[in-house]
């Protein structure tokens, strides 16, 4: 998979180099190249941003410099070519979720564009949406400040699921929201720590016991913390 990222700050990836996914881009799994928005501007002071028609606080910023952008990282792209999809972080998008990770997983080339101060030109997204799948996508009910910090955790959400990129593929089964639950608690050795006890059941060596005490563990947590995950199939719950 490649993932194009249009940013007025490329250097905030550079971190990709040395974390889990730095790996996967050295294996030519996937490949990350983070684009500079103000190369595509003309003016001396390279301006991304304006006032907004209409008034109001803040800086919109401009279409120019993103037409371009999206110009040249599609440029061979054929229209409508569903193996590509064009995301913008946005706190107004679709809540970004394990699902859309593995939706987005199976995809050949994502291009993410990543706004800054109160959003970019309505007429971007319209035009992009045109050419390809564009898709405003928010991490949670919170404001950032700009896109790159979001675009980040959803780089790393999608890339962890491209064949190869973890190591052991089994690790990716049982986490939390892949089944629509919390995960339950882990433990590892001293079987006493501090005078906490593990739960004697995982000492057991009585598969069908852990397994079920597991469930059970993942269904209260999952009621406590995050009763509305429950709340749309409770056929999950025993
Ligand atoms: Cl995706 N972007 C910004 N700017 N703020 C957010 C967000 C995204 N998700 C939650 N808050």
């Amino acid at each position: 998979m490649r993932i194009d990222v249009v940013t007025i700050f490329p250097e905030f990836f550079g971190v990709l180099d040395i974390s889990l996914l730095g790996r996967a881009r050295q294996a030519g799994i996937l490949e990350v190249v983070a684009h500079d928005l103000r190369s595509h501007t003309h003016d001396r002071h390279r301006t991304v941003d304006d006032t907004p028609y209409g008034g109001g606080a803040g800086m919109v910023m401009k279409p120019e410099p993103w037409g371009e952008a999206f110009d040249e990282l599609l440029g061979g792209t054929p229209a409508h070519d569903p193996g590509t999809v064009v995301l913008f972080p946005s706190p107004a998008g679709q809540l970004f979720t394990q699902a859309m990770a593995h939706e987005l997983a199976a995809k050949q080339h994502l291009v993410i564009g990543c706004g800054r101060y109160e959003g970019i030109d309505q007429r971007v997204f319209d035009e992009v949406a045109e050419r390809v799948e564009v898709r405003l996508v928010s991490l949670g009910d919170y404001v950032l400040n700009g896109g790159e910090v979001a675009a980040m955790a959803m780089i790393e959400a999608i890339g962890r699921l491209i064949p190869g990129v973890v190591g052991n593929p089994e690790s990716l089964v049982e986490e939390s929201h892949e089944d629509g639950l919390l995960e339950y608690p882990s433990y590892t050795k001293p079987a006493v720590w501090r005078e906490r006890e593990v739960p004697p059941v995982l000492l057991s060596g009585n598969h069908a016991a852990i397994a079920a005490w597991r469930r059970e563990q993942q269904v209260e947590r999952t009621r406590r913390v995050r009763p509305e995950l429950l709340a749309e199939d409770d056929d999950s719950t025993d």
